[in-house]
């Protein structure tokens, strides 16, 4: 038993007791009140020391008296006045026991003050006790429900046996079961009666909250909220269920069950993860969904781990039985996508729901196999969806996410996720999180997996109800299934179903769990599925027959078997079929090569820089902080003088995307000021609380929405967040930004599994871009380097690949990746990439090194030229100095990347070296601009070449761009020609004639070429919105075939274009900086600045 078994604490609050007080100073000239002051002359019930729960709130129900008799000793009952007066109460009562009251009844004066003879104590304290039963459990009745169906976990309170530990401390005899109580305000027991024998209370609470449901809800803050569960628990009936409605729970169940039969006969030998003992789910989810719909929601996003996930697919959303069975066939893809696990596809439905009649649309968010990592994107989504809508208080679009029980407790990404929960910002309004508590993960039994009591606890620190019920009761689970969306429908805060069930097999259906926990599987082997268990009661209880069992029965197997011998059939697997967020309509129509320009008319320039400058116009009275008013003013002076630093820079990337109607929304932490003061977006009113001015808010009348919000403390699950926010809509700029870079790894995940390889895997494009402050600037191990290594690292571009040369080089490149990595030196740059972002005719998330002190660096400035109409994104930035106007005299030229620059030009020029030494700064890294990286070192024929780079050399960008410099510089093909030590030295190491010969018709051959080149799928329904899958557009129909040379749409995967014809002893570039380095310290401040000169002085010495 695992489950806590806490001590007696009630918390009666204060206006109950008032309430009841006044109840009984009002009855007390009833018979019976008459004849229990008549009997009493003593008080027997001395519960104050006996029972600890008057330690609570009755105790400050009399501390309440005791201070208002203090200041008038008239302002309370004469009872009361009469007790103070006694000096029987020690005053203040805290968590020591009570004193029992050992006052004489004929103490009281009940003289009459109101209305007649008042009650005597043993009555006052008697209706206390059975408020404080009440209330106990309330409280804790779910620790002694029976929600285990293997009755493992029984109720074992220490000292007592089940319920009667609830009110065991009480002094109520026999003799007190048929006495009257009223009800206190705070129970629905009653239903209409006002007052019920002691018996029936009991009973009656009994059957509310130690049975087959378990509600956890008196954490809850609101007294509104606690009522309103109490209703919907405790009025007598709410769990009657008429014949049609247990016909239907008996129909789902039976699908649910079918299903996972249909599997385990059809593919035993596969592992599917079935909900097998907790086959209740697929009802559950579907009750959700019909209260949902019938409440106004329209559309559904959820997010749930491999467990059961295939039965959600065919039986809540009703996914095509067909295409599920055809995951199993190991078929090949028909289209882009080198695909993921079954059990870990999306899919994504828009269907009618027949109880309610309404459409509904459901999607299931693809997820990788970390558990839980799915729940911030499946939040991220939904709150886009919500924004898109305009369904600002959720009523449209909710989410649901399901968990395993392990990972609900172990996965600290739930806890950050639930902490979004109620932010302004990040609110879904309302989760209904699903539990599919098999009472195990894996082989480790929850008394080893968490210290909580229940695998659920998590989500109380958000005051949510959680509503554990046994998964064998299926009334039981439709019941709590039907509140919980009432709850989210009502109060928009999330709930948690904790559906306590088994796992008939083992962790998957090829594993023996007899390993590891025998006795529990001695115990499910014997153990009934809940199908049987229902029918059995319901054919017992006459409401169906076991015909009609069978029959039901039946009826889905046919179903399945028809569409198992219809998969048969298919040849291929649609990854389209299985995509989770489709974009309609963005990809048709579209050049995939062609890129918008992104510069703009000046005029846009300086308008919104003035705003992005000003005040708030027409809002004399509001004071804005002196320093702001500075830096607004220093922002006017550059628009005046046509110049942007990196702030402004930035405001002018997101006020022009606004102008054209694309929404921006900007979170993470800090970022409506900027870590390093820098961003000042939000304005605050410095005299009144909470105005705010954001003047990107009002660029324009017709501009999109501008978001920005600081977050909460949180990398993983905002991240994911915004990730899932991107999902929504290609026509959003989504960006987050990390507090510094390198905290961005405790978001690993997401930056893994869905970031870096959403496409590939789930053919699901995002054009999130993750801002990473970075820079070694000294200030020690953290804070420095976003380790752009790492994300480099994951880039899919083939180091030993030069893609062939046209116009469309940089497009095409950027369309082959998996993501954009760069690190850019001038505002400008930074504008256009992050507008390059909308530009593109596709998505790709765009990974970014941001400076620190180049925020503020005099020469890290743009002028407006750079930005207006006729500009765009440098992948490169040639040296324009001397050193480029005459590239003959250059002795060596300097690459680097980012904040650098400005270093080395700065000892460049002290040692005036402009002439000899040229800088060039690859500010897009990756993909690696092997075009224009050639274009320079050609330019720089007889200079020698060095990489400098600030981080350390197992750091940084120097392992990436190495080999792709080689294959840069030495590429066999180099038209050129001309440089004589790469063509005289050039050879070949791998034979690469294959490639060299192959053509359009080779490409038949290769099934990578092939599926790359696929012809669309025709035939289809135009309206299936999984045919508006992100990427899909016919690469023929934009490919000249001809041109394309090799593997040159190679996708990721897919090994090396064998011998990309390297030559190994071309020209080189070696490589100038720190030494590797175990951390990214740059130890103290005085050793940062020796390493970075000697860097400086080693790369501008000739
Ligand atoms: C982040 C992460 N760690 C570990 C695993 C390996 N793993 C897969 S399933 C599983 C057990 C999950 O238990 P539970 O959450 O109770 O779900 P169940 O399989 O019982 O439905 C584990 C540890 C994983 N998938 N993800
Ligand atoms: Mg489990």
């Amino acid at each position: 038993m695992h489950r806590a078994h806490t001590a007696f604490s009630l918390a009666l609050s204060p206006m109950a007791h008032k309430n009841f007080a006044t109840w009984l100073l009002k009855s007390s000239s009833s018979q019976q009140m008459a004849k229990v002051t008549a009997a009493a002359a003593v008080r027997t019930y001395n519960s104050a020391a006996a029972e600890p729960f008057a330690n609570g709130s009755t105790a400050s129900y009399v501390e309440e008296m005791y201070n208002a008799w203090l200041r008038d000793p008239t302002s309370v009952h004469t009872s009361w006045d009469a007790y103070f007066r006694s000096n029987s109460y020690v005053s203040p009562p805290n968590l020591a026991p009570v004193q029992a009251n050992t006052l004489p009844l004929t103490s009281f004066n009940f003289g009459g003050a109101v209305g007649g003879a008042a009650p005597d104590s043993k009555t006052i304290d008697d209706h206390l006790a059975v408020q404080a039963i009440i209330r106990s459990y309330q409280i804790r009745g779910h620790n002694i429900a029976h929600l285990d169906p293997l009755e493992i976990n029984t109720p074992e309170l220490p000292g007592n046996s089940s319920t009667k530990s609830i009110y065991a401390n009480f002094s109520f005899g026999e003799q007190d079961m048929d006495r009257q109580f009223k009800l206190p305000s705070t129970t629905f027991i009653g239903g209409d009666e006002a007052s019920l024998p002691l018996k029936e209370i009991l009973n009656r609470l009994e059957n509310v909250y130690c049975n087959k449901i378990g509600v956890e809800f008196m954490f809850i803050n609101s007294l509104e909220q606690c009522n309103w569960i109490r209703k919907r628990f405790e009025t007598p009936g709410v769990l009657n269920f008429s014949p049609e409605e247990k016909r239907l729970i008996l129909a789902r169940l039976t699908r649910a069950t079918g299903f996972e039969a249909f599997l385990a006969k059809k593919y035993s030998s596969e592992k599917r993860f079935g909900l097998e003992g907790c086959e209740i789910m697929i009802p559950a989810l579907k009750e959700i969904i019909d209260v949902s719909t019938e409440l106004g929601v329209e559309s559904v996003i959820m997010g749930m781990p491999h467990r059961g996930r295939l039965n959600t697919l065919a039986n809540v959303c009703r996914k095509p039985l067909n295409q599920i069975f055809t995951q199993f066939a190991g078929l090949e893809a028909a289209d882009d996508g080198s695909g993921d696990v079954k059990y870990h596809l999306g899919t994504y439905i828009e269907r009618l729901n027949r109880v309610t009649n309404k459409n509904i649309r459901l999607a299931v968010v693809a997820n990788p196999s970390h558990l839980e990592a799915v729940d911030p994107v499946v939040q991220g989504k939904t709150r886009a969806e919500q924004f898109y809508r305009g369904d600002q208080e959720g009523k449209k679009v909710m989410s649901i996410l399901i968990h395993g029980d392990a990972a609900f407790c172990g996965q600290g990404v739930v806890y950050e996720t639930m902490h979004l929960s109620d932010l302004p910002d990040y609110t879904t309004h309302g989760t209904i999180h699903v539990v599919a508590n098999n009472q195990i993960g894996f082989t480790t039994d929850p008394r080893f997996s968490r210290s909580s009591p229940y695998c659920t606890d998590v989500a109380r620190v958000v005051n949510a109800p959680i509503f554990h019920v046994n998964a064998d009761d299926p009334e039981a689970v439709m019941h709590v299934c039907k509140v919980a969306a009432e709850w989210r429908a009502t109060f928009h805060k999330d709930c948690v179903i904790d559906l306590v069930g088994y796992r008939r097999n083992g962790h998957n259906e090829i594993d023996e769990p007899m390993f590891t926990q025998p006795l529990m599987y001695q115990k499910i082997r014997k153990h009934k599925n809940c199908l049987d268990l229902y029918a059995d009661k319901l054919i017992a209880e006459g409401t169906v027959t076991g015909e009609e069992v069978k029959s039901v029965a039946a009826k889905y197997e046919n179903i399945c078997e028809e569409a198992f011998a219809l998969a048969k059939t298919e040849t291929h697997v649609k990854y389209k079929d299985w995509l989770d967020s489709p974009w309609s309509g963005f990809f048709e129509g579209k050049d995939p090569l062609k890129v918008a320009p992104t510069g703009v008319k000046e005029e846009t320039l300086i308008h919104i820089g003035n705003r992005f400058s000003s005040p708030p116009p027409n809002a004399a009275e509001f004071v804005i902080h002196k320093g702001l008013l500075r830096v607004l003013a220093a922002r006017k002076a550059m628009v005046d003088e046509k110049v942007a630093d990196w702030a402004l820079g930035e405001a002018m990337a997101f006020g022009s995307l606004l102008k054209e109607g694309i929404h921006v929304r900007l979170s993470g932490q800090d970022v409506e000021r900027g870590t390093f003061s820098h961003r000042h977006h939000v304005l605050h009113h410095q005299l009144v609380d909470k105005a705010t001015y954001n003047s990107l808010q009002h660029m324009y009348p017709d501009q999109a929405p501008y978001s920005v919000s600081n977050s909460s403390l949180s990398e993983y699950a905002v991240l994911g967040f915004e990730h899932g926010y991107s999902m929504t809509n290609p026509n959003a700029l989504v960006l987050w930004e990390a507090q510094f870079g390198d905290f961005s790894n405790t978001a690993q995940s997401i930056i893994d599994q869905f970031i870096s390889s959403g496409q590939s895997k789930w053919v699901r494009q995002s054009g999130l871009v993750m801002l990473l402050p970075h820079g070694m600037e000294g200030m020690g191990p953290e804070h420095s380097s976003c380790r752009v290594e790492r994300f480099l690292q994951m880039s899919s571009d083939d180091p030993d690949y030069f893609p062939p040369e046209s116009d469309e080089f940089g497009v095409r490149q950027l369309h082959d990746i998996n993501w954009i990595v760069a690190n850019c030196s001038t505002p400008a740059n930074y504008y256009h990439i992050l507008r390059r972002q909308i530009a593109l005719p596709f998505r790709k998330p765009l990974i970014l090194c941001t400076p620190k002190s180049l925020l503020r660096h005099p020469e890290a400035k743009s002028p407006f030229s750079e930005m207006s109409e006729g500009s765009e994104f440098q992948r490169i930035i040639p040296d324009n100095g001397p050193a480029g106007q005459n590239p003959s005299n250059v002795k060596k030229v300097v690459f680097c990347s980012g904040r650098v620059y400005y270093d080395l030009t700065k000892t460049r020029r002290e040692k005036q070296l402009e002439g000899e030494i040229a800088i060039v700064r690859v500010e897009q890294i990756s993909p690696f601009p092997f075009d224009l990286v050639k274009e320079q070192a050609n330019l720089y024929k007889n200079a020698e070449l060095v990489w400098a780079q600030e981080e350390h050399k197992n750091q940084g960008s120097w392992t990436y761009v190495q080999p792709r410099f080689l294959t840069a510089l030495n590429h066999s093909r180099d038209v050129s020609q001309s440089d004589e030590q790469s063509s005289t030295n050039t050879t070949t190491t791998t034979d690469h004639t294959n490639h060299e010969s192959d053509t359009d018709s080779d490409s038949k051959s290769k099934p990578w070429l092939s599926r790359m080149f696929a012809a669309p799928n025709s035939g289809g329904d135009p309206k299936d919105p999984a045919q508006n899958l992100g990427g899909d557009f016919n690469a023929a129909k934009h490919f000249d075939l001809k041109n394309v040379r090799h593997d040159f749409n190679r996708p990721a995967g897919i090994a090396a274009a064998p011998g990309a014809r390297i030559a190994k002893t071309g020209r080189k570039i070696s490589y100038v900086g720190r030494a590797c380095g175990a951390s990214t310290a740059t130890g103290s401040k005085a050793q940062h600045i020796r390493e970075l000169n000697a860097l400086l002085n080693d790369a501008i010495s000739t």
